[in-house]
C-alpha cells in the first residue's frame, strides 16, 4: 500500500491518485495543466470540501530531483481528506486546494531511472546536445534577466531559449491565467535548505508592497515548525535577499503577473547533510513540519486580512 515511509515513482504516485480521486468523489476532482515534452499528462488535484471557498494553488516537484516535495504533497493530500483534527479539518474546508503533485513528470521519471541528481526539464536544445532547461527559470517575469538564470544550455539554471519554451511551463502560465480567479495563494515545493521564500527574486533591493505581512506570514511559519520537538530552523524572507537571485521563476510570475498576494517557495529540509537525497524517515517528519507551518501561515494571513 502507498504510504511516506518510501519514495515512490511517478506511476506509483499516478495510481494512488487515481485510487483518491475514486475513493473522495463527493470532494475530489482531476484537472490536467497539460502534456509534457515526452507526452506525459501534468496532473493535478482539486480538493473542495464546499463552495465559494478561497483557492490555494500548489506546485510540486518542478525540480525533478527534490523528490521529498511530491512526497510531502501527497502526504497533505492525504491530510485534508483524511485527518480529524480541528484545525486540519477547518484547512480542508475552508479553502479549495489546487495541487500538482509531480509537475515536472518527464525530469522525475529521468531521475528514477538514468540520473538521480536530474533538475530540468528533457527538452533537447536545437544547436547544444545539453538536454532539458530549469522550469522555474522560463517563467515570463523577468525571464533571463540579471544573473538570476543563465543562456547557457547545459547550465543548471538554463532559462530556456525563451519564456515559455518549456511545454510544461507554457501549459501551467496557460492554466494558471484561465483559471486565476480561482486561488489568491500560490506554493512552490523544493528542496532543500528549509527556507520560505517570498518575491522578489529578480531583485534584493526592492520589496512588494505587502513585505511587511510577508514577513509576519514567514515568521508564523518558522516559529511554529521550530516549535514541534524536531526543532528545525527555518529562514525566510525575499527569495533574492535571503537565498539568491533567481528570475523567471513561477511563483514571482504569478505574483507579478497575476497581480497575487501570497506566493511562497518551501525549500524543505534538510540544510545539506542530505540535501536531495534526503532519507525516507525524514519524509513524515518533513511532512508535519510543512502542515503546522501551513496552518500557521494561513491563520496569520487571515489575522492581517
Ligand atoms: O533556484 C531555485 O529555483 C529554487 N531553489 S532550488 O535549490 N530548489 O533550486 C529557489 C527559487 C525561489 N525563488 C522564487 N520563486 N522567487
Ligand atoms: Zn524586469
Ligand atoms: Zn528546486
Amino acid at each position: 500500500a502507498f504510504g511516506w515511509t518510501k519514495y515512490y515513482e511517478l506511476e506509483e504516485i499516478q495510481a494512488w491518485l487515481d485510487e483518491v480521486l475514486a475513493k473522495y468523489p463527493a470532494v475530489t476532482e482531476e484537472f490536467v495543466v497539460g502534456t509534457s515534452y515526452e507526452g506525459r499528462t501534468i496532473r493535478g488535484i482539486k480538493i473542495s470540501h464546499k463552495s465559494g471557498n478561497p483557492g490555494i494553488f500548489i506546485e510540486s516537484n518542478i525540480h525533478a530531483r527534490e523528490w521529498i516535495t511530491s512526497a510531502t504533497a501527497t502526504w497533505f493530500i492525504n491530510e485534508l481528506l483524511t485527518s480529524v483534527d480541528a484545525e486540519v479539518r477547518n484547512l480542508a474546508d475552508s479553502y479549495d486546494w489546487y495541487i500538482i503533485p509531480v509537475f515536472n513528470v518527464d525530469g522525475f521519471e529521468y531521475s528514477h531511472r538514468k540520473d538521480r541528481m536530474w533538475r530540468k526539464t528533457r527538452q533537447p536544445h536545437a544547436t547544444n546536445a545539453c538536454i532539458g532547461a530549469d522550469a522555474n527559470r522560463n517563467f515570463d517575469s523577468h525571464w533571463l534577466e540579471s544573473n538570476g538564470a543563465s543562456d547557457n544550455p547545459c547550465s543548471e539554471t538554463f532559462a530556456g531559449d525563451q519564456p515559455g519554451s518549456e511545454p510544461e511551463a507554457k501549459a501551467l502560465a496557460e492554466f494558471l491565467t484561465n483559471n486565476q480567479d480561482k486561488f489568491d495563494a500560490y506554493f512552490s515545493f523544493h528542496s532543500y535548505g528549509q527556507y520560505l521564500l517570498s518575491p522578489y527574486g529578480h531583485t534584493s533591493t526592492e520589496f512588494p508592497e505587502n513585505y511587511d505581512d510577508i514577513l509576519a506570514m514567514g515568521k508564523a511559519f518558522a516559529d511554529a515548525i521550530e516549535a514541534l520537538p524536531y526543532g528545525t530552523a527555518y529562514r525566510y524572507g525575499s527569495t533574492a535577499f535571503v537565498l539568491y537571485v533567481a528570475t523567471g521563476t513561477s511563483v514571482d510570475w504569478v505574483f507579478n503577473e497575476l497581480d497575487k498576494k501570497i506566493g511562497f517557495t518551501i525549500e524543505y529540509r534538510d540544510t545539506g547533510r542530505y540535501g536531495f537525497i534526503l532519507p525516507p524517515v525524514q519524509i513524515i517528519p518533513n511532512c508535519e513540519e510543512l502542515l503546522v507551518g501551513m496552518l500557521a501561515l494561513i491563520e496569520k494571513s487571515k489575522e492581517l486580512g
